[in-house]
């Protein structure tokens, strides 16, 4: 880690889909006005950033990341003017920007792709990858080819996502140096970092099976973030594609690439195949066991890394990994402790501070999201329809997209009219107003834990260390600095017997718990201070 990284360290990142936080003018659809309005929620709750999912001019066939003008404010959610005045009040509050920048593709409705489309020998035309026949078989991560046939001129260009969402050709200098200039422009509007999309596919090897993690990946970020005009800004990476082999490539501390990356695999168990819609049995034990792996590789390597469980692409995690019916406060409080205390910058998503669940219904045409009913269309002659929905209930990117509910009143709170997708079907019984008034409120263990975490270097700065053991049914480590040091324990649904042989003060207990040895009950976790860590498990 750099002294930057260092410093990151002691970010704690809220991530806002605007279209679905709050709408401030009546048309159903969440905005950057309705944005401000909250921020005094946001901060009480101990964030220092937000993560903006893209806000960009888009014809929304995939919510904004399809982006048309990078350079401009999607109409439905205000004018730049509205935007500055959204970074200064989050500035006023010592609340960082970083905004969503997506590199590989843009809208099929962007100026470059149309003037690209138009024919053979168009400037733009080399600004996307246009082939007499697909080169290979790539699939598209929506469903079907990824390469699509353009009858204007008899060509196929790629697209890794929807159809309308064409990959730029990074091989072309001057899409490099548009990209950078993207970059520029919001650096010189003030904004703190980029949350950079699929960013490991921009650079592609046409032979290669997978899309990602070709040649260039890394003489593209170099030439993105290393400029000195943008070395202050934070930077993490989706990429799918780092793994123990490139991870230092892509985050060390000397590279000028990236501050850190999502991490995936504890997130891809309970995919089968690393389907989100075929659901996988699994136990919390693979779920810890991924984090502890990840863990461990950041710390022996020196590297930053990210804390979530939940982002706009995934079902909500109280409903995925835990139990969101009657141990619903429990498994939300749990999850977030078990999460939110390892080594690494948390990220959470709207909503999950007040422990929202899955929205279910069995009715297709209650979904918007484009991966979804693509998939619910390409498999709907196959497979029952009992099973199909079963499926995408489960994994659905709408689980996370539906409304922030705020209050049990009208829509939630979220808009006058009726949202964009169906309001929340929860958020009677599941909203922030109830929550943060409920003796048992998420929110309000998020900001004690949030508290706890920065109260001590021992979190940030921290040895991390797994002391689960060879226990099943939980995840119990530790952090330590200097003399002092905590252990954190999280039991799994399973009623559990914990001895440990420590001395220590009780700081934090999603119950009223009075002693750490003995029965711990489902979805239980205790966050010890302590003296002494000889661990004894019984
Ligand atoms: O996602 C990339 C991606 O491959 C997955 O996270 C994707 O959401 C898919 O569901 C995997 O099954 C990023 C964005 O986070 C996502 O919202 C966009 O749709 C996608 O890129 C295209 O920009
Ligand atoms: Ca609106």
């Amino acid at each position: 880690m750099n002294e930057q990284q260092k410093q990151f360290q002691n970010m704690v990142v809220y991530q806002i889909y605007p279209r679905s936080f709050k709408d401030s003018n009546g048309d159903g659809i969440g905005d950057l006005n309705g944005i401000i309005e909250k921020l005094d929620y946001i901060k009480e709750l101990g964030v220092n950033a937000i993560w903006l999912s893209p806000c960009y001019k888009s014809p929304n066939e995939d919510n904004g990341y399809d982006i048309s003008d990078y350079c401009d404010i999607m109409d439905e959610f205000g004018t730049l003017a509205d935007w500055k005045r959204m970074i200064d009040e989050m500035h006023k509050r010592d609340i960082k920007l970083i905004m969503d920048f997506v590199a590989n593709h843009t809208s099929s409705e962007h100026k470059w792709f149309k003037e690209s489309r138009k024919s053979k020998d168009n400037p733009y035309r080399d600004y996307y990858y246009w082939a007499d026949k697909p080169l290979n078989d790539w699939k598209s991560t929506f469903g079907g080819s990824a390469w699509q046939y353009d009858e204007a001129t008899d060509q196929y260009y790629l697209h890794s996502f929807a159809v309308g969402q064409p990959d730029l050709n990074w091989e072309n200098p001057k899409v490099r140096e548009e990209m950078t200039g993207v970059i520029d422009f919001w650096v010189d509007l003030g904004v703190d970092g980029f949350r950079c999309d699929v960013l490991d596919q921009i650079s592609k090897d046409f032979d290669s099976e997978s899309i990602g993690n070709g040649p260039r990946l890394h003489e593209y970020i170099k030439l993105l973030f290393g400029r000195p005009k943008v070395s202050h800004i934070f930077t993490v990476g989706e990429c799918w594609g780092a793994n123990a082999d490139n991870i230092r490539l892509l985050t060390g501390g000397d590279r000028k690439e990236l501050s850190t990356v999502f991490q995936f695999d504890h997130i891809l168990v309970g995919c089968c195949n690393g389907c989100k819609f075929i659901p996988q049995e699994f136990v919390l034990d693979d779920v810890r066991d991924a984090l502890v792996k990840w863990q461990n590789i950041m710390q022996d390597n020196d590297l930053l890394t990210t804390l979530f469980f939940e982002n706009h692409d995934q079902p909500r995690s109280i409903s995925k990994y835990a139990n969101d019916t009657d141990k619903r406060y429990e498994s939300a409080t749990m999850l977030a402790t078990m999460m939110f205390l390892q080594k690494g910058i948390p990220f959470i998503y709207q909503g999950q501070e007040i422990g929202t669940a899955n929205y279910c219904s069995d009715n297709i045409g209650d979904f918007r999201d484009v991966e979804t009913i693509n998939y619910y269309n390409s498999n709907c002659k196959n497979v029952s329809e009992d099973k199909l929905m079963k499926g995408i209930n489960y994994g659905s990117r709408d689980n996370s997209r539906h409304p922030m509910s705020w209050s049990k009143g009208l829509y939630g709170g979220f808009s006058e009219s009726e949202p964009w997708i169906p309001m929340y079907n929860r958020y009677k019984e599941i909203n922030a107003e109830a929550d943060i008034n409920s003796e048992k409120s998420v929110y309000n263990y998020y900001k004690q834990l949030l508290a706890l975490r920065k109260s001590s270097d021992a979190f940030i700065n921290g040895i991390y260390e797994n002391i689960t053991d060879n226990k099943w049914g939980a995840y119990i480590y530790k952090r330590s600095l200097d003399n002092e040091e905590y252990i954190v324990i999280c039991n799994f649904e399973d009623q559990n017997k914990i001895n440990l042989d420590i001395n220590g003060e009780i700081v934090l207990s999603n119950t009223n718990r009075s002693s750490v040895n003995g029965i711990y009950s489902p979805y239980e976790c205790v966050v010890l201070k302590c003296t002494k860590t000889e661990v004894d498990m019984v």
